[in-house]
């Protein structure tokens, strides 16, 4: 499925970071169907070239979320395919092939805040702000935001957010965790695409243990999650770029940790 309110371009020497943008500017990003579907599927579809991605939206807005013009009658069955349409795409993004970027501007509500806490890091600019308007809309979040929203914030905060309809300005929301990075007004995808280049740059597997593992052992009794650790890290560690990479450090040619 493809869409022209998303546009896809390759960025990096190596064409190593693919940018996904929301064009759908005028209608401040809404996720009709059409978009997700499409969203869905341009994450299986990366040239084997990308590395990490970077994912960003036309306009003033990041994402205004669900497309209401959409929200028609359904019946119980109906929203239950709707939401699992939009669990199946925002996975894709999350376990998908590469880290995921998320470039945040202006409004970053609803579904859009669904979409960026699907993403693996998170950049605001000063412009940012988030709700859950779904709470005063009458309907509740179906985009995946009641299990990523509380792991980003906590599960209070969400339901106060629902509740009361707060809104989190750029640094109140960075300070509650919504956000990894609060950079300059206009300043987050340049940001973003700096960090997807170096995030790049790590051995491949060890992104793939970042993405696919690590979740899934935060969510483990510990004595699962350590022996899920344990097989993870023989596994990264037994890979001959791992072994370079070491002897690259042991032999004074890697850089060393800095503060800067
Ligand atoms: C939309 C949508 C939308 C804008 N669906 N059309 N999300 C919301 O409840 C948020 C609703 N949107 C807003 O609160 C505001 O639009 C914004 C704060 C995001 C931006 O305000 P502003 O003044 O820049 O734009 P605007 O004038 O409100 O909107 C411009 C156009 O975009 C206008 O259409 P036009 O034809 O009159 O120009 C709006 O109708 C349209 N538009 N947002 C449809 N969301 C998986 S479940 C997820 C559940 C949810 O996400 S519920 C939360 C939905």
């Amino acid at each position: 499925m493809t869409s022209t309110d998303l546009h896809f371009e390759l960025h990096g020497e190596e064409q190593e970071v693919a940018v996904v943008r929301l064009t759908r500017g005028k209608k401040r990003n809404a996720l009709n169907d059409g978009l997700i579907l499409a969203l869905r599927d341009q994450f299986d579809q990366f040239p084997a070239s990308v590395r990490a991605a970077v994912i960003d939206g036309e306009g003033e807005h990041f994402c205004a979320g669900l497309d209401l013009s959409e929200l028609k009658e359904r019946d119980a069955g109906q929203g239950l395919h709707h939401s699992r349409m939009w669990h199946s795409a925002l996975e894709r993004l999350q376990f998908g092939p590469v880290p995921v970027v998320a470039a945040l501007h202006g409004a970053v509500v609803g579904g859009g805040l669904e979409l960026a806490s699907a993403c693996h890091i998170r950049v605001a600019d000063e412009t940012t702000f988030y709700a859950l308007p779904e709470g005063s809309r009458g309907i509740f979040v179906g985009g995946g935001g009641s299990v990523r929203i509380p792991k980003l914030i906590g599960v209070a905060r969400m339901t106060d957010m629902m509740m009361t309809g707060r809104v989190y300005n750029a640094q109140d929301g960075e300070r509650a965790g919504f956000a990894q990075y609060l950079v300059p007004t206009g300043s987050a995808f340049d940001k973003a695409l700096e960090l997807a280049k170096r995030i790049a740059t790590n051995a491949p597997l060890t992104n793939y243990a970042l993405m696919h593992a690590l979740p899934r052992i935060a969510e483990q009794p510990s004595d699962q999650g350590l022996m899920t650790e344990a097989l993870m890290a023989a596994i990264a560690q037994s890979a001959p770029e791992a072994k370079d990479r070491v002897r690259a450090f042991l032999d004074g040619r890697a850089a060393k940790v800095s503060k800067s």
